[in-house]
Protein backbone atom coordinates (compact mmCIF):
# COMPACT_ATOMS: atom_id res chain seq x y z
CA UNK A 1 0.00 0.00 0.00
CA UNK A 2 1.04 3.67 -0.42
CA UNK A 3 -0.11 6.26 1.72
CA UNK A 4 -0.14 9.70 0.44
CA UNK A 5 -0.91 12.95 2.88
CA UNK A 6 -2.15 16.03 0.23
CA UNK A 7 -1.19 18.91 2.58
CA UNK A 8 -3.75 21.56 3.01
CA UNK A 9 -1.19 23.96 1.88
CA UNK A 10 -1.02 22.70 -1.30
CA UNK A 11 -4.93 21.70 -2.36
CA UNK A 12 -5.72 25.21 -0.88
CA UNK A 13 -5.32 28.64 -0.66
CA UNK A 14 -4.34 28.38 3.01
CA UNK A 15 -5.00 32.71 3.86
CA UNK A 16 -8.37 32.75 1.85
CA UNK A 17 -11.27 30.96 3.64
CA UNK A 18 -12.25 27.66 2.23
CA UNK A 19 -10.60 28.58 -1.15
CA UNK A 20 -10.11 25.18 -3.39
CA UNK A 21 -6.72 25.08 -5.38
CA UNK A 22 -8.93 23.27 -7.89
CA UNK A 23 -5.97 22.94 -10.68
CA UNK A 24 -3.11 21.46 -8.01
CA UNK A 25 -5.46 19.31 -6.85
CA UNK A 26 -6.77 17.85 -10.34
CA UNK A 27 -2.73 18.05 -11.30
CA UNK A 28 -2.21 15.54 -8.00
CA UNK A 29 -5.01 13.56 -8.90
CA UNK A 30 -3.76 12.44 -12.27
CA UNK A 31 0.10 11.99 -11.20
CA UNK A 32 -1.74 9.26 -8.08
CA UNK A 33 -3.77 7.82 -10.57
CA UNK A 34 -0.45 7.14 -12.87
CA UNK A 35 0.92 5.27 -9.76
CA UNK A 36 -1.75 2.91 -10.25
CA UNK A 37 -1.16 0.88 -6.66
CA UNK A 38 -2.89 0.33 -4.11
CA UNK A 39 -4.05 3.85 -2.88
CA UNK A 40 -4.74 5.33 0.60
CA UNK A 41 -4.94 8.93 0.91
CA UNK A 42 -5.29 11.64 3.82
CA UNK A 43 -5.85 15.36 2.90
CA UNK A 44 -5.15 18.39 5.12
CA UNK A 45 -7.96 20.81 5.80
CA UNK A 46 -6.46 23.73 4.85
CA UNK A 47 -8.41 27.08 4.39
CA UNK A 48 -11.63 25.07 5.06
CA UNK A 49 -10.75 24.34 8.40
CA UNK A 50 -7.83 26.46 10.00
CA UNK A 51 -8.89 29.61 9.45
CA UNK A 52 -12.14 29.14 11.55
CA UNK A 53 -10.96 26.58 14.00
CA UNK A 54 -8.39 29.15 15.13
CA UNK A 55 -10.55 31.71 15.36
CA UNK A 56 -13.18 29.86 17.86
CA UNK A 57 -10.47 27.99 19.62
CA UNK A 58 -11.85 24.48 18.39
CA UNK A 59 -8.41 22.97 19.36
CA UNK A 60 -9.25 23.51 22.78
CA UNK A 61 -12.06 21.67 22.83
CA UNK A 62 -15.67 22.72 24.05
CA UNK A 63 -15.28 26.13 26.17
CA UNK A 64 -18.62 27.37 25.66
CA UNK A 65 -21.62 27.27 23.51
CA UNK A 66 -21.20 29.84 20.93
CA UNK A 67 -18.51 27.71 19.44
CA UNK A 68 -20.54 24.96 18.61
CA UNK A 69 -22.04 26.84 15.32
CA UNK A 70 -18.24 27.20 14.27
CA UNK A 71 -17.84 23.06 15.23
CA UNK A 72 -20.79 22.63 12.78
CA UNK A 73 -19.95 24.86 10.18
CA UNK A 74 -16.22 23.79 10.20
CA UNK A 75 -17.28 20.10 9.87
CA UNK A 76 -19.21 21.20 7.07
CA UNK A 77 -16.56 22.92 5.14
CA UNK A 78 -14.38 20.12 5.30
CA UNK A 79 -16.26 17.85 4.22
CA UNK A 80 -16.87 20.18 0.86
CA UNK A 81 -13.29 20.09 0.55
CA UNK A 82 -13.53 16.32 0.63
CA UNK A 83 -16.39 16.11 -1.85
CA UNK A 84 -13.63 18.10 -4.18
CA UNK A 85 -10.59 16.45 -3.41
CA UNK A 86 -12.73 12.69 -4.22
CA UNK A 87 -14.49 14.55 -7.37
CA UNK A 88 -10.59 15.56 -8.81
CA UNK A 89 -9.37 11.81 -7.97
CA UNK A 90 -12.64 9.95 -9.58
CA UNK A 91 -13.00 11.63 -12.24
CA UNK A 92 -9.18 10.64 -13.01
CA UNK A 93 -9.96 7.10 -12.66
CA UNK A 94 -8.80 6.52 -8.79
CA UNK A 95 -12.12 4.56 -7.36
CA UNK A 96 -11.73 7.29 -4.27
CA UNK A 97 -14.23 6.80 -1.13
CA UNK A 98 -14.47 9.02 2.29
CA UNK A 99 -13.94 7.59 5.10
CA UNK A 100 -14.13 10.44 8.05
CA UNK A 101 -11.89 9.82 10.94
CA UNK A 102 -14.89 9.65 13.54
CA UNK A 103 -16.25 6.88 11.63
CA UNK A 104 -12.64 5.01 12.43
CA UNK A 105 -11.29 6.06 15.70
CA UNK A 106 -12.43 7.57 18.96
CA UNK A 107 -10.65 10.44 20.15
CA UNK A 108 -9.54 11.35 24.31
CA UNK A 109 -7.49 14.62 24.74
CA UNK A 110 -6.70 15.22 21.32
CA UNK A 111 -5.45 11.54 20.46
CA UNK A 112 -6.64 8.92 18.82
CA UNK A 113 -8.12 6.64 22.02
CA UNK A 114 -9.07 3.79 19.70
CA UNK A 115 -8.51 2.76 15.90
CA UNK A 116 -10.79 0.60 13.59
CA UNK A 117 -9.25 -0.07 10.14
CA UNK A 118 -12.00 -2.52 9.34
CA UNK A 119 -13.70 -0.03 7.08
CA UNK A 120 -9.95 1.12 5.15
CA UNK A 121 -9.27 -2.59 4.97
CA UNK A 122 -12.46 -3.96 3.66
CA UNK A 123 -12.60 -0.77 0.91
CA UNK A 124 -8.93 -1.40 -0.26
CA UNK A 125 -9.67 -5.47 -0.25
CA UNK A 126 -12.20 -4.53 -3.34
CA UNK A 127 -9.72 -2.27 -4.74
CA UNK A 128 -11.23 1.09 -3.58
CA UNK A 129 -9.00 3.96 -2.34
CA UNK A 130 -10.01 5.08 0.69
CA UNK A 131 -10.39 8.93 1.50
CA UNK A 132 -9.94 10.00 4.94
CA UNK A 133 -9.17 14.22 6.31
CA UNK A 134 -8.45 16.11 8.78
CA UNK A 135 -11.44 16.89 10.87
CA UNK A 136 -13.56 18.42 13.85
CA UNK A 137 -14.31 15.49 15.78
CA UNK A 138 -15.90 14.04 19.26
CA UNK A 139 -13.67 13.94 22.29
CA UNK A 140 -14.08 11.61 25.50
CA UNK A 141 -12.32 14.79 27.10
CA UNK A 142 -12.60 17.58 25.64
CA UNK A 143 -15.96 17.46 24.07
CA UNK A 144 -14.87 17.75 20.57
CA UNK A 145 -11.31 18.37 19.47
CA UNK A 146 -9.69 18.99 16.32
CA UNK A 147 -7.90 15.40 14.35
CA UNK A 148 -5.33 16.57 12.36
CA UNK A 149 -4.81 14.33 8.32
CA UNK A 150 -1.48 13.53 10.67
CA UNK A 151 -2.65 11.67 12.93
CA UNK A 152 -4.91 9.62 10.54
CA UNK A 153 -1.50 8.88 9.25
CA UNK A 154 -0.07 7.82 12.23
CA UNK A 155 -2.71 5.36 12.94
CA UNK A 156 -2.55 3.65 9.36
CA UNK A 157 0.69 3.58 8.75
CA UNK A 158 1.01 1.94 12.14
CA UNK A 159 -2.28 -0.63 11.10
CA UNK A 160 -0.68 -1.38 7.43
CA UNK A 161 2.71 -0.93 7.29
CA UNK A 162 2.37 0.89 3.66
CA UNK A 163 5.65 0.64 1.83
CA UNK A 164 5.88 3.93 0.72
CA UNK A 165 4.39 7.17 2.71
CA UNK A 166 4.54 10.56 0.82
CA UNK A 167 3.52 13.76 2.33
CA UNK A 168 2.77 16.34 0.06
CA UNK A 169 3.65 19.61 1.40
CA UNK A 170 4.06 23.08 -0.54
CA UNK A 171 8.13 23.05 0.00
CA UNK A 172 10.74 20.88 -1.17
CA UNK A 173 10.86 18.80 2.02
CA UNK A 174 12.87 20.15 5.67
CA UNK A 175 15.22 23.03 5.86
CA UNK A 176 17.15 24.02 8.32
CA UNK A 177 15.67 27.28 8.31
CA UNK A 178 11.92 28.59 6.70
CA UNK A 179 12.81 28.70 3.11
CA UNK A 180 10.15 31.33 2.46
CA UNK A 181 11.80 33.31 5.15
CA UNK A 182 15.42 32.71 4.25
CA UNK A 183 17.15 32.49 0.45
CA UNK A 184 20.00 30.57 2.33
CA UNK A 185 17.81 27.79 4.00
CA UNK A 186 19.22 24.34 2.98
CA UNK A 187 16.99 21.21 2.24
CA UNK A 188 17.78 18.38 4.46
CA UNK A 189 17.84 15.57 2.35
CA UNK A 190 17.79 12.51 5.33
CA UNK A 191 16.04 13.90 8.50
CA UNK A 192 16.71 12.09 11.59
CA UNK A 193 15.63 12.38 14.82
CA UNK A 194 19.15 14.18 15.87
CA UNK A 195 18.36 16.34 12.61
CA UNK A 196 15.60 18.20 14.65
CA UNK A 197 18.66 19.97 16.60
CA UNK A 198 19.31 21.73 12.72
CA UNK A 199 15.98 22.94 12.68
CA UNK A 200 15.74 26.69 13.65
CA UNK A 201 14.25 28.49 16.75
CA UNK A 202 10.82 27.67 17.92
CA UNK A 203 8.86 27.46 15.28
CA UNK A 204 5.51 28.07 17.47
CA UNK A 205 4.61 31.18 15.24
CA UNK A 206 3.82 29.05 12.23
CA UNK A 207 1.78 26.58 14.07
CA UNK A 208 -1.63 26.15 12.87
CA UNK A 209 -4.36 24.39 15.10
CA UNK A 210 -2.64 21.07 14.48
CA UNK A 211 0.50 22.34 15.66
CA UNK A 212 3.89 23.49 15.32
CA UNK A 213 6.59 22.63 12.05
CA UNK A 214 8.07 20.74 14.83
CA UNK A 215 5.33 18.49 15.88
CA UNK A 216 4.88 17.07 12.63
CA UNK A 217 8.17 16.34 12.42
CA UNK A 218 8.05 14.19 15.42
CA UNK A 219 4.94 12.32 14.00
CA UNK A 220 6.83 11.87 10.84
CA UNK A 221 9.37 10.36 12.54
CA UNK A 222 6.62 8.11 14.55
CA UNK A 223 5.45 7.15 11.20
CA UNK A 224 8.45 6.23 9.55
CA UNK A 225 9.27 3.41 12.21
CA UNK A 226 6.07 1.89 9.98
CA UNK A 227 6.54 1.98 6.80
CA UNK A 228 9.55 0.90 4.38
CA UNK A 229 9.93 4.68 3.26
CA UNK A 230 8.39 7.97 4.28
CA UNK A 231 9.21 11.51 2.15
CA UNK A 232 8.26 14.75 1.89
CA UNK A 233 7.63 16.11 -1.54
CA UNK A 234 6.66 19.77 -2.70
CA UNK A 235 3.17 19.31 -4.15
CA UNK A 236 3.25 22.25 -5.94
CA UNK A 237 6.04 21.30 -8.97
CA UNK A 238 4.37 18.89 -11.29
CA UNK A 239 5.91 14.98 -11.68
CA UNK A 240 7.52 15.31 -8.00
CA UNK A 241 4.47 13.03 -6.54
CA UNK A 242 4.98 10.94 -9.38
CA UNK A 243 8.14 10.17 -9.86
CA UNK A 244 7.90 9.59 -5.60
CA UNK A 245 5.41 7.42 -5.63
CA UNK A 246 7.15 5.25 -8.54
CA UNK A 247 10.54 5.03 -6.86
CA UNK A 248 12.01 7.62 -8.98
CA UNK A 249 15.04 9.90 -8.02
CA UNK A 250 13.19 13.42 -6.70
CA UNK A 251 14.27 16.31 -4.89
CA UNK A 252 12.16 15.20 -1.56
CA UNK A 253 13.45 14.69 2.54
CA UNK A 254 13.57 11.02 3.25
CA UNK A 255 12.10 10.78 7.56
CA UNK A 256 14.36 8.29 9.07
CA UNK A 257 12.44 6.15 11.28
CA UNK A 258 13.47 7.40 14.59
O1 LIG B 1 -4.88 20.16 7.99
C1 LIG B 1 -6.84 19.94 10.37
O2 LIG B 1 -6.24 18.89 9.66
P1 LIG B 1 -4.79 19.09 9.02
C2 LIG B 1 -8.33 19.76 10.55
O3 LIG B 1 -4.42 17.76 8.42
C3 LIG B 1 -9.08 21.00 10.90
O4 LIG B 1 -3.83 19.43 10.13
C4 LIG B 1 -10.53 20.86 11.01
C5 LIG B 1 -8.54 22.17 11.09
Amino acid sequence: MILVKLGGSVITDKGKLRSFRKLTCERLAKELWRARDSLTIVHGAGSFGHIRAKEHGLHKGFKRKSQLGHVAAVQRDVRELNLKVLEALIDSGIRAVSIPPAAAATFRGGAVASFNPDAFRNMTQLGLSPVSFGDVVPDEAMGFSICSGDLMMEALAKEFEPELVVFCADVDGVFDRDPKRARSARLIPDFGRPSLKLLGRSDAQHADVTGSIRGKLERMLAIAQHCEKCMIVNGNVPGRLERAISGKEVISTVVLPG
